[in-house]
């Protein structure tokens, strides 16, 4: 299957249009920022969303569709976007416009567009641009990650002890108390905590080494689909720390997700899940 996707598909030639989508789009939402005009707007109350979101979903989708007519894509502001549970069989993109939001919103450096290409079941391109500050991680299946053209790897830091680990929290607050409680026996046995705001920008953290470890537990397939590769490209182990409540498809599964360098993975994952090691 591997072997005939590389022949049906120029995984090289999309990457490379990927990488031009995600960069035009990437210069589109700073330049939206600095207009000083987005409009601000809450998805079930809860969930920014503001006229950047959707201007951006619109301009990828337009180049997607046009440099590939045929192929099936879904971003997280398509309509029915949560519901949706792609198989990713036949060629699809799934993409987030704008992953951090809230800190887009408030001027921070760390969000990203991200935007994944999948056939055949897998993730097979992955790119993420962090246009604030410039980055753009690439990968495809089998083909290593990069940063700027530059290959990268995941950390060598052995021990949790000496770690720093990335985490997440939902826009809602059902679930505080459990996801303060796991944050806290996180905290004690790690060198210390970071929180982005954006999954796919941990992700590509872990895959440079700028982190040790990244785990969440409620991110969506579009946060975290081209990060997911970019990690794995770079050495990352990555899985769950919990049964799926979603029932979503492996590949693209958010729920009780981390993703660490391979040393200090059993180590986190006993912290996290007290089940034991039930990944990928
Ligand atoms: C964000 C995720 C992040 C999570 C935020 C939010 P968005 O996605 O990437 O990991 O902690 O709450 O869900 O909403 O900025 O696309």
């Amino acid at each position: 299957m591997e072997e005939s996707i590389s022949h049906e598909y120029d995984l090289d030639e999309i990457l490379s249009i990927a990488q031009s989508i995600a960069r035009e789009a990437g210069e589109r939402a700073l330049a939206l920022r600095e207009s000083g005009e987005l409009a601000q707007n809450f998805k079930e109350s809860v969930e920014l969303v503001t006229s950047a979101d959707l201007e951006v979903s619109a301009l990828i989708g337009a180049r997607i569709q046009a440099a590939f007519p045929e192929h099936a894509f879904f971003t997280e502001e398509s309509e029915g976007a949560a519901a949706a549970r792609p198989d990713l069989v036949e060629p699809t993109w799934v993409i987030d416009p704008i992953d951090g939001t809230v800190g887009y919103a408030r001027g921070h450096f760390q969000f990203c567009i991200s935007i994944a290409f999948c056939v055949g079941g897998r993730i097979q391109v992955g790119v993420v641009s962090c246009p604030a500050l410039g980055e753009v991680f690439t990968a495809t299946r089998g083909g290593g990650a990069f940063l700027n053209g530059e290959r990268i790897q995941v950390s060598g830091t052995s021990s949790l002890e000496n770690s720093l680990v990335a985490t997440g929290f939902p826009h809602g607050w059902e679930g505080i108390d459990r996801l303060a409680r796991r944050l806290g026996a996180v905290r004690s046995r790690c060198r210390d905590i970071r929180r982005s705001g954006s999954c796919a920008f941990d992700l590509c953290w872990v895959a440079c080494g700028r982190i040790d470890a990244y785990y969440e537990e409620d991110i969506k397939a579009w946060d975290l689909a081209a990060g997911k590769l970019i990690a794995l490209e770079a050495g990352a182990r990555y899985g769950f720390f919990a049964d799926d409540a979603r029932d979503e498809l492996p590949e693209i599964r958010g729920y009780a997700t981390i993703a660490t360098n391979p040393q200090v993975y059993h180590e986190l994952l006993e912290i996290l899940d007290t089940r034991g090691d039930r990944a990928s």
